[in-house]
């Protein structure tokens, strides 16, 4: 598959979306934009809920793939995040099998497998094939629409690139970080590798940018055309310095899911 492509990005409001917003078009991609939110600067984006099925369907016809960032990326109550992130997601996969759409990109998380221990010196990263284990309903929302996928896939033929995301933002800001970072330059990298690699099926990957410190498994990213090119190790001394390593066997030093095993960030609205 090959750019331009014309693309719905979900979510265009969000912090990634923002990101993308600048960074994906110079590889090709021609962006329509959807949020529940107006999104800044961008008058044409389409203002709609996930729960809206038709706006969906209307929003999604006529592109060739769909970046699906919309949603609640923190963690909340069950409820909220079943309305968003799961039924959110099927409505979007509905609306893009009735329009014939052919490839998503899904934003999954690391915390589908937050509870995942985190590798020590010399320990195999962890691979993609690793079982489920959320840390969040929030988390648990994500293997749902991992699953969700490989039914698209399996059922009706229709791609998709789940990638686990780390932890994208302009610069890491925690110890932690220094292993999850996604820069947003190798986000756009990896989010274009999954828009035109051929044959992708339901492929699983980690977004992670080429860390020293490393948790995941990058290879099935690399499959696709993925090279990170950043990596977070220039940030390491200061964060170090300034926040400590995590206490041994807390959660920051158990588990990829960190913090959000015990004490979750929630989402604000
Ligand atoms: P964000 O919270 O900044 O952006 C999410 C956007 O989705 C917001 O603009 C919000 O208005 C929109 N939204 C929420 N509910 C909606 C609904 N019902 N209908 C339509 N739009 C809705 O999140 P961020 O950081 O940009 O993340 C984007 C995606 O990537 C999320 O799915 C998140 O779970 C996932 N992700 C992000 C990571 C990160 O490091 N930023 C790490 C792992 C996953
Ligand atoms: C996520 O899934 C969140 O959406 C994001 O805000 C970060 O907290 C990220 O995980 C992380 O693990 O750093």
């Amino acid at each position: 598959m090959s750019a331009p492509r014309t693309v719905l990005l979900t979510g265009a409001a969000g912090g990634i979306g923002t990101m993308m917003r600048e960074l994906l078009p110079p590889y090709g991609h021609e962006l329509r934009l959807l949020d529940v939110r107006p999104v800044p600067g961008a008058p044409d984006a389409v203002v709609a809920d996930l729960a809206d099925r038709a706006a969906l369907r209307e929003a999604v016809r006529g592109v060739d793939a769909i970046v699906h960032l919309a949603g609640i990326s923190l963690e909340s109550t069950f409820e909220k995040v079943l309305a968003a992130n799961v039924t959110g997601t099927h409505h979007l996969y509905e609306a893009a099998r009735e329009e014939g759409v052919r490839r998503v990109v899904l934003a999954s998380s690391n915390h589908a497998v937050g509870f995942t221990r985190r590798p020590r010196g010399g320990e195999p990263l962890v691979p993609v094939g690793t079982p489920h284990r959320p840390d969040t309903f929030y988390g648990l929302s994500k293997c749902f629409a991992e699953d969700l996928a490989q039914l698209h896939w399996d059922l009706h033929g229709t791609e998709t690139v789940s990638v686990r995301i780390g932890s994208c933002f302009p610069e890491p800001t925690s110890v932690r970080m220094l292993s999850t970072w996604l820069s947003p330059a190798d986000c756009a990298r990896l989010l274009h590798a999954a828009l035109t690699a051929e044959d992708v099926g339901h492929t699983v990957v980690y977004g992670s940018s080429a860390n020293t410190r490393a948790w995941w498994d990058l290879s099935t990213a690399r499959a696709l055309g993925y090279v990170p090119r950043d990596d977070s190790e220039p940030y390491a001394e200061r964060l170090v310095a300034a926040h400590g390593l995590p206490p041994e066997g807390s959660a920051e030093d158990l588990y990829v899911g960190g913090g959000f095993c015990v004490d979750p960030p929630r989402w604000p609205r």
